[in-house]
C-alpha cells in the first residue's frame, strides 16, 4: 500500500492529493493514509500536508528501493524483486539465505549499508552507508560450476560499461575489479552452491564505491581505492547507475543462459584488461609466480605463461602488475 500511494503523490507532480482521495481509492480509513504518510516520512520522502488540500510529494530520498529504481529498469526479471534493508552484515550472506529457501533467480539484496561486507577469502570489504552501491543478485543458471567465472566477467562488463558511459577511462583487473584512473572503484565476490555438472544458485555480490569523499575511506584504502564522485568531481545519481548496470547485465546473463555465447561481454574485459600483455606477480596458496598475462579465454580464465614457457589457464589468484 505504501509503495502505491507513493505512486499516487508522484504521478500528482507538484499538485496536492487529498487524503480523501486516496483514502476512497484504496478502501482505507484516512488515519490509514496518514499513518503510510508517516511511514514514507521517516524513510525520508519529504510530503508536505495541508489541512483541506491534502499531500504533496516535495522531495524524494536518494535510497535504492525498487520504487525508487523501478522508473529506470528495462530489465524483465533482474530486480524486479528488491529486497531493500537500511544495514545488514552482508548482501551476500542474505542473498545466500534467500537462496537457499527457495528465493527465485532476479531477486537482488541491497543495503544502504554493510556491517560486515565481504571480499574474497573473507577480507573485509568497506561499505560506506549511503555512498556506495552494495547489492547482491541471486541466480540460477542451467550451467557448470566451471562456468561460474564467467558470471564474475559479465558483472565486470555491466558496471564498466555502465560506468564508462559517465566516467570513460575505466578499466578491469581480472577477475574481479574493475578501476577508473588506476584505482579500485568496485569489486565483485561470485559464490555459488551446487555440484561440479550443474550449479543450484549462483550469488553475485557487486560492491561500487560511488560518492564518498575521500575523508570517508579508512587510511589504508586511500591509495588503492576511489569513488566515482572522487574521480567525476561531481555526485552520481546511484539509482540511474545501479539501473543502468542491472540492464546491462541482464542482457549479457541471457546470452549465457541461452547457450549462446558471452563475447560481447569477454570483448569488454579484454579490451578493457589492464593485465593482459603484462608481467605478474601472481600469488597462490601462499606461492609466488612470474608469469605473462597472455588473454582472457572464452571461459572467463585468463591464460598466463609462465618464465619457463608453460602455460596454464587459471581461475583465480591475487595479482599485481610488475611491468
Ligand atoms: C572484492 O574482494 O573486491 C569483492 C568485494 C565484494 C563486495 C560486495 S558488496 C555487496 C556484496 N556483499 C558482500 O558482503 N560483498 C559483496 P577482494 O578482491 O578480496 O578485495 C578486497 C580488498 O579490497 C580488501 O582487502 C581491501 O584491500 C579492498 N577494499 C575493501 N573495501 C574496499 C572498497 N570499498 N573499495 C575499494 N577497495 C576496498
Amino acid at each position: 500500500m505504501r509503495s502505491e500511494i507513493l505512486a499516487i503523490l508522484k504521478e500528482s507532480g507538484s499538485s496536492f492529493v487529498s487524503g480523501q482521495d486516496i483514502s476512497q481509492k484504496f478502501g482505507i480509513t484516512r488515519a490509514a493514509v496518514w499513518k503510510y504518510i508517516k511511514q514514507l516520512q521517516s524513510k525520508g520522502y519529504v510530503i508536505e500536508s495541508v489541512p483541506k488540500n491534502g499531500y504533496r510529494l516535495i522531495k524524494c530520498p536518494d535510497i535504492l528501493t525498487y520504487d525508487e529504481i523501478a522508473g529506470y529498469l528495462r530489465t524483465a526479471y533482474i530486480g524486479r524483486r528488491i529486497l531493500h534493508y537500511d544495514s545488514i552484515d552482508s548482501t551476500n550472506n542474505k542473498a545466500r539465505e534467500l537462496a537457499e529457501k527457495g528465493e527465485p533467480e532476479g531477486t537482488v539484496v541491497i543495503s544502504e549499508s554493510q556491517t560486515k561486507g565481504k571480499g574474497k577469502t573473507g577480507r573485509q570489504w568497506y561499505s560506506e552507508a549511503y555512498r556506495g552501491i552494495w547489492m547482491s543478485m541471486i541466480l540460477r543458471p542451467d550451467i557448470a560450476m566451471s562456468c561460474v567465472n564467467l558470471i564474475t566477467q559479465i558483472g565486470c562488463a555491466a558496471v564498466g560499461a555502465a560506468a564508462e558511459n559517465i566516467a570513460g577511462d575505466v578499466q578491469i583487473k581480472w577477475p574481479n575489479d574493475v578501476l577508473i584512473h588506476g584505482k579500485k572503484f568496485c569489486g565483485i565476490l561470485t559464490e555459488s552452491s551446487g555440484e561440479m555438472d550443474q550449479t543450484d544458485y549462483i550469488i553475485i555480490g557487486i560492491g561500487i564505491n560511488v560518492n564518498q569523499s575521500e575523508n570517508e575511506f579508512p587510511e589504508e584504502l586511500i591509495s588503492k581505492a576511489t569513488s566515482l564522485k572522487i574521480e567525476l568531481k561531481r555526485e552520481i545519481v546511484r539509482q540511474e547507475l545501479i539501473s543502468d548496470i542491472l540492464n546491462k547485465f541482464e542482457k549479457q546473463y541471457n546470452r549465457i543462459k541461452q547457450h549462446e555465447n558471452s563475447d560481447e561481454a569477454l570483448d569488454f574485459c579484454r579490451t578493457h584488461s589492464n593485465l593482459i600483455g603484462k608481467t605478474l606477480l601472481i600469488t597462490r596458496n601462499g606461492r609466488k609466480w612470474k608469469a605473462q598475462a597472455m588473454e582472457l579465454n572464452n571461459q572467463g580464465q585468463l591464460m598466463i605463461r609462465y618464465e619457463d614457457g608453460t602455460t596454464e589457464n587459471i581461475i583465480a589468484g591475487e595479482i599485481s602488475v610488475l611491468q
